[in-house]
């Protein structure tokens, strides 16, 4: 799935600003047929929950429509027309005029449509799209849907960050020739000091491809001719942590000599490889520092600014953060686009979060049945999971900033079914790309021994919060525990061991000289007695704190106004957790 770029011969429209917006209701009946009627106006990219003051709006279960006019510049006459959503969250329709042209499911990953056959070079079009934010047993993530004692519908799901929905992303239109580049696969090597680009061209009809690598400043460095081959770039400048360099991987396609269509892909060349009981960027062992986080600011939810990306970015520098996870689902391509110019390492994540029913009953009160059921997680989930993997690959396969597939969030793994469901999505994983590691995320409740299917992935990564959910207020305790089952992990399976989260919720500007919950102190203290602890075991790669900033969840007693585990708070200011790990996080980095 090629992101939409502008070149000599694509264009690009988009279609961000205020679309007319309205809840589903009996009132609004085929809104797609006519004008939305309606005083609202909506912000794309952002949810929608948050930006009216309406709590019939924030919590509305269902569909909701948006829609505005679209002209298409009147020089796209003889190119194919295309519209790009790139999330709509969680199942979107997209409309031209009262024509259905494109139904997605999975709220994270973009989708299109060729719309040539409906518009017209220099008229005018009405773009209606429908956004549905139900979860359910079979979507990903699941959720479910129940109505109460007034005939309101809810929604319950098993994860604890607001359920936020609509088009959180930006939306397109762009122009792409007929005979054209469908999709470009990258893949890199190195042999001795050289770099080496296999590259995967799709085309949708028969022509000469060529393909050209320049460098950072536009010289070329290796050009190859057909669909698919190896570039070598001598003397090859490697993409490396905190040392980002990209390549242009130029595509050019001919038909009788002349250029139909060119696109551009950019490319880092280094290497990923699991070794023993280490993690290997470029052969040299990496120590992963960093982050859980989320997509999630005030008044916009989920939805993605490029202010907040380039702060986000620079708070992370600032503290000393190699890396971080996209917990819990893809996050907007921009992100990658950004640690790929940045040096920024990250495990990708799919959205298949809270498929854990023995969670949500502990702590979110939710249903009481196993976790794998035919009214649970069944077959469906599995497909939905499935597909979910292989748009998250298509998506992001090609980013040299991405090095390793985190397939799942603490999914129930203590239970034998596990093995049934995850054994063929492992499978898939690898076959999609065979060049990255694949891990997902164990859960406290699926511990060394009780665990069913750490033998199938390339890296253990562990949420632990001990010293918080377990032996809480008691750092004594918590570290020795910690200690102990870290240990007991190293010694069954050797491979290389990361903390994906470990956290305590904390008021910012609440304080004490006792180990007080809530401080920051104890925040600080909690995140020091995790550090004593990994700096001990001998196949720990790396740390990433639960969670880079507070973050907004759905209501409940065990959160106020959020999870409050951020080292920032929502509107990015330090605890004081945040200066101690940044001489931890520095020194760090200068040892490597
Ligand atoms: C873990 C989840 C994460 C939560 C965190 C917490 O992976 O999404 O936010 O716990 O409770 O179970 O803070």
């Amino acid at each position: 799935m090629l992101k939409p770029r502008s070149t000599a011969t694509r264009e690009l429209v988009r279609l961000d600003g205020l679309w007319r917006f309205a809840l589903d209701s009996d009132e609004v009946r085929s809104p797609w047929g006519a004008t939305l009627d309606t005083a609202l106006e909506a912000p794309v990219p952002s949810s929608y929950n948050d930006v009216f003051a309406d709590a019939a709006i924030r919590d509305h279960v269902g569909w909701v429509w948006y829609q505005r006019t679209v002209r298409v510049p009147r020089g796209w006459a003889g190119e194919r027309v295309f519209v790009r959503v790139d999330a709509a969250t969680h199942e979107g329709r997209v409309y031209i005029d009262d024509q259905l042209v494109a139904e997605h499911v999975g709220g994270y990953t973009p989708f299109e449509a060729d719309i040539t056959d409906l518009v017209a070079p220099g008229q005018e079009f009405r773009l209606t799209i429908g956004v549905n934010n139900e979860l359910t047993n079979t979507t990903i993530p699941p959720g479910a849907i129940t109505v109460d004692a007034q005939g309101r519908k809810k929604q319950q799901y098993f994860h604890d960050f607001y359920n936020y929905a609509g088009l959180a992303r930006s939306v397109w239109l762009y122009s792409a020739p007929a005979v054209r580049v469908d999709d470009v696969t990258v893949v890199t090597d190195v042999d001795g000091a050289d770099g080496l680009v296999r590259y995967d061209v799709a085309l949708t009809a028969d022509a000469d491809v060529t393909v050209r690598i320049e460098d950072a400043d536009g010289a070329e460095v290796g050009v190859a001719e057909g669909a698919n081959g190896v570039v070598r770039i001598a003397d090859v400048h490697l993409w490396q942590p905190g040392a980002a360099y990209l390549y242009d991987l130029v595509v050019e396609v001919r038909q009788d000599g002349d250029l139909v269509d060119t696109y551009t892909q950019a490319v880092g060349v280094r290497t990923v490889e699991v070794r023993g009981n280490q993690f290997l960027i470029n052969g040299e062992p990496f120590y992963f520092t960093g982050f859980g986080r989320h997509e999630d600011t005030a008044v916009r939810g989920k939805g993605h600014d490029d202010a907040y990306l380039v702060h986000d970015f620079a708070l992370m520098t600032w503290i000393g953060a190699n890396s971080f996870r996209t917990s819990h689902y893809p996050y907007a391509e921009e992100v990658l686009e950004y640690a790929d110019r940045h040096g920024f390492v990250v495990i990708d994540e799919t959205a298949a979060v809270g498929l854990n029913y023995s969670v949500v009953s502990g702590f979110l009160g939710g249903p009481t049945v196993p976790t794998f059921g035919p009214d649970s997680v069944n077959d469906q989930t599995q497909a939905a999971h499935a597909q979910a993997i292989r748009e998250l690959i298509a998506r992001d396969k090609n980013h040299p900033s991405v090095v390793m597939w985190s397939i799942a969030n603490e999914p129930d793994t203590a239970v034998d079914e596990a093995r049934a469901y995850f054994e063929p999505l492992v499978a898939l994983t690898r076959e999609l790309d065979p060049t990255r590691p694949v891990t997902f995320v164990n859960v406290m409740l699926a511990p060394v021994g009780v665990d069913k299917v750490s033998d199938l992935f390339d890296v253990l990564c562990l949420n632990r919060y001990y010293g918080w959910y377990i032996n809480t207020g008691d750092l004594e305790a918590a570290e020795a525990n910690l200690e102990a089952e870290l240990r007991g992990w190293e010694q069954m399976y050797g491979k290389p061991m990361l903390m994906t989260e470990y956290g305590a919720d904390t008021i910012a500007g609440y304080h004490s000289v006792l180990d007080q919950p809530w401080t920051e102190e104890y925040q600080a203290a909690y995140l020091d007695m995790n550090h004593r602890v990994f700096d001990r075991i001998a196949s720990f790669v790396g740390e990433h704190v639960w969670n880079f900033a507070d973050f907004q969840t759905a209501t409940g007693i065990i959160r106020v106004d959020g999870n409050k585990k951020g080292v920032f708070t929502r509107d990015r200011k330090p605890k004081a957790a945040a200066h101690a790990l940044r001489s931890r996080w520095t020194a760090i980095g200068k040892e490597h």
